[in-house]
């Protein structure tokens, strides 16, 4: 069983893990509609745009656990796919990415496993999105649960190019004409471009909303 959750060891039916997992998206879900209420609240505007969440099919899960040399054993589900629960926060700025981050990793009840951060070091196809592994604790009649849940944080535009990529890459089954692959380079870098420039004007525009 996963070193880094705890309390599935009690669990004994597909059923009940996907009971854990779906309870695990509405506490991420909850606690994010709070922070962005709170957000609106206090500096008058809301950073998340928009929240996807998902739970993960079984096919993907079976694929994925293939693919890394597992059995399809409930434990092997729990323990090594991360994003059975999986949720996608798109925010308009990349500040509000860190920010969101930075907000969630300091609630007391949430465990930061694992942090990537392909904004900072974005992946050779050009991808770019700040990754969270976390656990968030589920409280049933007789046991609390740590469960773990993949959240996905990025841009309006990064959504955009990544949707995009993913099209193309289950199009060519990975192996994309090495036009299209250069071309989705460039698309990522004018991607990073616009958002450092809305980013630029969104500040300079609230600076002067502040000075009255
Ligand atoms: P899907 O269909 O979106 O669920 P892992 O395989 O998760 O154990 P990995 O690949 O190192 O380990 O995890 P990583 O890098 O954090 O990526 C996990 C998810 O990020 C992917 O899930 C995608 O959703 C997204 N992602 C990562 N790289 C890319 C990319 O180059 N392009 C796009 N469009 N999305 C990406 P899945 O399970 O691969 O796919």
């Amino acid at each position: 069983m996963d070193s880094r959750t705890g309390g599935y060891d009690q669990v004994d039916s597909w059923n009940e893990v996907l009971l854990i997992y779906r309870s695990a998206l509405k506490e991420i879900n909850t606690k994010l509609e709070i922070l962005n209420d709170e957000f609106q609240h206090v500096h008058r505007y809301n950073p998340i745009e928009h929240i996807k969440s998902r739970i993960k099919t079984s096919e993907s899960i079976v694929k994925k656990l293939k693919k890394k040399g597992y059995e399809s054993t409930i434990e092997n589900m729990v323990e090594y796919v991360d994003d059975i629960a999986g949720i996608r926060i798109i925010c308009s700025f990349t500040s509000d990415i860190y920010h969101i981050a930075e907000m969630l990793a300091n609630q007391n009840d949430i465990k930061v496993l694992e942090i990537k951060d392909y904004i900072k070091n974005p992946k050779a196809s050009g991808y770019k999105s700040y990754h969270m592994l976390v656990t968030v604790p589920i409280f049933l009649s007789d046991k609390r649960i740590e469960a773990k849940v993949e959240i996905q944080i990025r841009t309006v535009a990064m959504d955009f190019w990544a949707s995009l990529e993913h099209k193309i890459h289950y199009k060519f089954e990975g192996n994309a004409p090495s036009h299209i692959q250069e071309e989705l380079v460039d698309c990522a870098h004018m991607v990073s471009d616009l958002d450092t420039k809305m980013q630029s004007l969104n500040e300079e525009v609230q600076s002067l909303i502040d000075e009255g």
